[in-house]
């Protein structure tokens, strides 16, 4: 084999598993057994003097022993009539590839230790790794391999399948041994078929154990039966002989090997069937053809990887979505009229020196704001007119609290459920979404697991002991409330009227404080209030911050339009701000080590998926 072969191959080897692994796959099976092949076959038996490997196998009691005894010329392997006396695998090797330890090695795992010589038949009936003896000249140039049965167990457990499959897919033939009574047994032809065109395609020698009363034609008949159930339909060119093996009560007594006949008359001997074969052609074909095999399973399991990579992207990008609606749904409320505080106090503090001496004096009222004032008196009214002692700020963390809750408890849920479904709580339906509804990935079943296994209620009460953070104005929030009020004043002259007014708005909004913002994502049509839209934040195209102040009365439309276009970017800037403290709190909290198992596992699948696609073009471009 060519040697850049062998380093993509191995390069597939060592991405496959783990592809398989990092997505769950559920793949396990096919890729040991993918892995199995490329190792014991492709990497290791190129040397063309390498014997040929042929298999003895069969159900339990089906005769396998007693013929490999007959071919190897020995009573190395057990015989009995308790059918799943071989618990291990028997290799018969001829002595001049006995004394290729590379070669005694090769027929088995890379990573697994070589076969050890055999010392007792009887350490064959205990579980265990492979054994061998040595054949002497003149027998068959072929390893031969005496398998455990693959049908005996028990409550849907095979004892011996896992043994036996390890050994057949080593092998370059089969020589199936079966009876009368199991020549038709559906589950066993479908296993030894798996095992003859699973991973390329080989031929085998039908041994049939029948009763000797039976005609040549019930023979051929019934070994058509089961070469039909091996290879289909185009067997004919597979099977390489079929013979018969007749009961023979001097074989179960020792005291005659086993003989075999053609069920053809004038087919050849088993022995000269197997003499005559082309070991180098047979195995070129075998290598040719799992090789296209292996490449297109490996092909077929890029595919599975590559489609299960979009949906944990898809996941991920939902469980983040979710978050962020939570995170809304977290920040219904805005204590506007502490922002709005601070902004004054900021506002104020950044005055020229003369407006400052003018406010002192109050000479700096005029028309507008003694509007706005106008408006303070008749809400001071209505807020004396609301019964209850709750402050606004008491109000403000009530609602937080609530909020917060809402929306830890509808995060949980979503990340255990088995489908993320972006929706906020605000909005009453789902709406439909980029990112959604998608599954949970098998990627993130653990996190998953672990968050489940969390206690909930210690959970929201560490968000919950973190609520200041969220109703408080940070050291950020600070920072952009200066920086946008030294962007209105760069907009608007000293003595602009307009920015009296607004100034006049500042100091009326906190103190008429029905003063949470509700954020809503329809347009409040006709509410005699402050209305800020806050196009596009949190992708939302049209997003509503609302506060009930009546500022109608004496205050102009135009006036109205510039009080709510300069909130917008104050009630902007908090939320956005806080937006991202929710979603820290969050993640820390609740969601990170998800999204971070999330995030890992699709880095690293696209990486080893880089590594296949390599591997996979250069192998194409090579054969
Ligand atoms: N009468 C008769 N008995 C046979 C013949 N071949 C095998 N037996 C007997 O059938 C029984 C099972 O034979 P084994 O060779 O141990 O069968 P096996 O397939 O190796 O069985 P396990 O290793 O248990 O799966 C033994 O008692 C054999 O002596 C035969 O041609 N005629
Ligand atoms: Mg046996």
């Amino acid at each position: 084999m060519k040697a850049e072969l062998h380093d993509h191959l191995n390069a597939l080897r060592a991405a496959l598993p783990p592809l398989a692994e990092t997505l769950r796959l559920e793949a396990g099976e096919d890729v040991r057994a993918w892995c199995k092949a490329v190792d014991t076959r492709l990497l290791t038996r190129f040397d063309p003097s390498f014997p040929l490997v042929a298999a003895v196998c069969g159900g339990g009691s089906s005769g396998k022993s007693t013929l490999f005894n007959a071919l190897a010329g020995g009573r190395f392997s057990p015989v009995g009539g308790r059918a799943g006396m071989n618990r291990r695998v028997l290799f018969a090797i001829p002595e001049r590839a006995a004394a290729t330890p590379a070669f005694v090695a090769g027929l088995v795992d890379a990573s697994a230790p070589p076969p050890e010589p055999l010392r007792h038949p009887e350490e064959l009936l205990q579980e265990g790794g492979p054994l061998f003896v040595r054949t002497g000249p003149g027998g068959l140039d072929l390893i031969l391999m005496d398998t455990p049965d693959f049908d005996t167990g028990a409550r849907g457990r095979y004892d011996n399948r896992r043994s036996a499959q390890a050994a057949l897919e080593a092998a370059d033939l089969l020589v199936y041994v079966f009876t009368n009574s199991n020549y038709n047994n559906r589950d066993n032809t479908d296993f030894v078929g798996r095992m003859l065109t699973g991973i390329g395609r080989r031929p085998c020698v039908l041994v049939y154990r029948c009763y000797p009363s039976f005609t040549a034609e019930e023979v051929r008949d019934h070994a058509m039966t089961v070469a039909r159930n091996l290879y289909g339909s185009a067997a004919g060119r597979s099977v390489l002989g079929v013979f018969r093996a007749d009961e023979d009560n001097r074989v179960a007594a020792g005291e005659r090997p086993v003989a075999l006949c053609p069920a053809e008359a004038g087919a050849p001997s088993l022995d000269a069937t197997l003499r005559a074969i082309d070991v180098t052609r047979l195995r070129r074909e075998l290598n040719a053809s799992m090789l296209s095999d292996l490449i297109g399973q490996a092909g077929a399991l890029r595919a599975r990887a590559a489609a299960s990579l979009a949906e944990l992207r898809s996941y991920a990008a939902a469980l983040r979505t979710v978050q962020e609606l939570c995170i809304q749904d977290a920040l219904q409320h805005v204590p506007m009229d502490r922002v709005v505080r601070r902004f004054a106090k900021i506002w104020a503090a950044t005055d020229p020196p003369a407006i400052k001496l003018m406010r002192r004096t109050g000479s700096l009222i005029e028309l507008p704001l003694r509007a706005v004032a106008g408006a303070v008196t008749w809400v001071r009214g209505t807020v004396a007119a609301v019964p209850g002692p709750e402050s606004p700020s008491e109000q403000f963390a009530r609602r937080l609290q609530e909020n917060l809750i809402t929306a830890v408890t509808r995060l949980h849920q979503q990340i255990l459920g088995p489908v993320l479904v972006p929706y906020r709580a605000a909005d009453d339906a789902p709406v439909p979404h980029a990112d959604g509804p998608a599954a949970a990935h098998p990627a993130a079943l653990d996190a998953r697991e672990r968050l489940r296994a969390r206690d909930f209620p210690a959970l929201l009460a560490r968000v919950l002991a973190r609520r200041d953070e969220v109703g408080n104005i940070g050291r950020e929030t600070d920072e952009e409330l200066r920086a946008l009020a030294d962007r209105f004043r760069s907009r608007m002259g000293v003595w602009d009227r307009v920015g009296q007014t607004f100034w006049a708005a500042l100091n009326v909004l906190p103190a008429t404080a029905a003063v949470t913002y509700v954020l809503s994502t329809g347009d409040p049509v006709g509410a005699a209030a402050v209305k800020v839209k806050l196009a596009s934040l949190f992708g939302l195209k049209d997003l509503y911050a609302l506060v009930a102040i009546p500022v109608t009365r004496g205050v102009k439309q135009a006036e109205r339009r510039q009080i709510e276009a300069m909130l917008a970017p104050i009630a902007r800037a908090w939320l956005a701000h806080k937006f991202e403290t929710v979603r820290a709190i969050f993640e820390q909290e609740i969601t990170g080590d998800l999204l971070q198992a999330a995030d890992r596992a699709a880095a690293e699948t696209e990486h080893l998926l880089a590594d296949i696609d390599r591997s996979l073009t250069a192998l194409g471009e090579d054969r």
